[in-house]
């Protein structure tokens, strides 16, 4: 038996594998909810004879597809992905997104900005009225760690390095993540545009204008909602 924002995850994420036909390239992000789409793509691959390709966003996920017989493709050989399938920490009303609490959001938005199309899948509690309780990841080079800690220290982002077993957490990309305790976002585009242009930020965990797709459930039913964005 599974508790209730499990299942959640699990109906939203088997839901999106829907979207997904024989010869696509797929990108597949990382999460516990989107395990129950790799899982799900996995039982289609090998009970319908679907044929995919999928481009990994991390570690976790290219060894979780390699183990369930997903045949992966490496994002330098191909120029674009049909459609990503990926999880959110938080999602606003326009779908815009906070993404990274599982430190994969470098290889997350590079892979979503390479796809014609991106899904998200999520429980419902990741849907809020405006982003921000959720600690904003930024991805840093270990050389200007302790510059960039500063400077968002002194514009008040509330910094928090990254850690994990009182140690540093490390990127796949070997880089240091800062998490900022914001509250609330009001204008994410600027702050976006304020993170990316200090130097030593690899990225930050803002996913904007990127999401045409998002699939959640409550209750047991599901919900799909769509935008235009690109
Ligand atoms: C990974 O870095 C994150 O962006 C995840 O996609 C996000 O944290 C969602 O994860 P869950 O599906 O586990 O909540």
């Amino acid at each position: 038996m599974i508790g209730e924002q499990q299942s959640e995850k699990k109906l939203a994420g088997e839901e999106a594998v829907k979207f997904i036909e024989t010869g696509m390239i797929v990108g597949l992000g990382t999460g516990s909810t989107v395990r129950y789409t790799i899982e799900k793509l996995a039982q289609r691959i090998h009970n319908e004879g679907l044929e995919i390709k999928g481009v990994s966003t991390s570690t976790s996920t290219t060894a979780l597809s390699e183990e369930l017989g997903i045949p992966l493709l490496s994002l330098s050989d191909t120029d674009e992905i049909d459609v990503t399938i990926d999880g959110a920490d938080e999602i606003d009303p326009q779908l815009n997104g906070i993404k990274g609490g599982g430190g994969a959001l470098l290889f997350e938005k590079i892979v979503s900005a390479t796809s014609k199309k991106n899904i998200w899948v999520a429980d419902s509690g990741k849907i809020v009225s405006k982003l921000g309780a959720f600690p904003l990841p930024v991805e840093v080079v270990p050389f200007g760690f302790r510059q960039v800690y500063n400077t968002l220290k002194s514009e008040r982002f509330n910094p928090v390095a990254r850690e994990t077993d009182g140690k540093r957490y490390v990127t796949d990309n070997g880089n240091w993540i800062i998490d900022l305790h914001l509250g609330k976002i009001h204008d994410p585009v600027a702050l976006e545009s304020r993170l990316n242009g200090l130097p030593g930020v690899v990225e930050n965990g803002l996913f904007l204008n990127r999401v045409n797709t998002v699939i959640t459930a409550k209750n047991g039913s599901i919900k799909t909602t769509v935008t235009s964005n690109n």
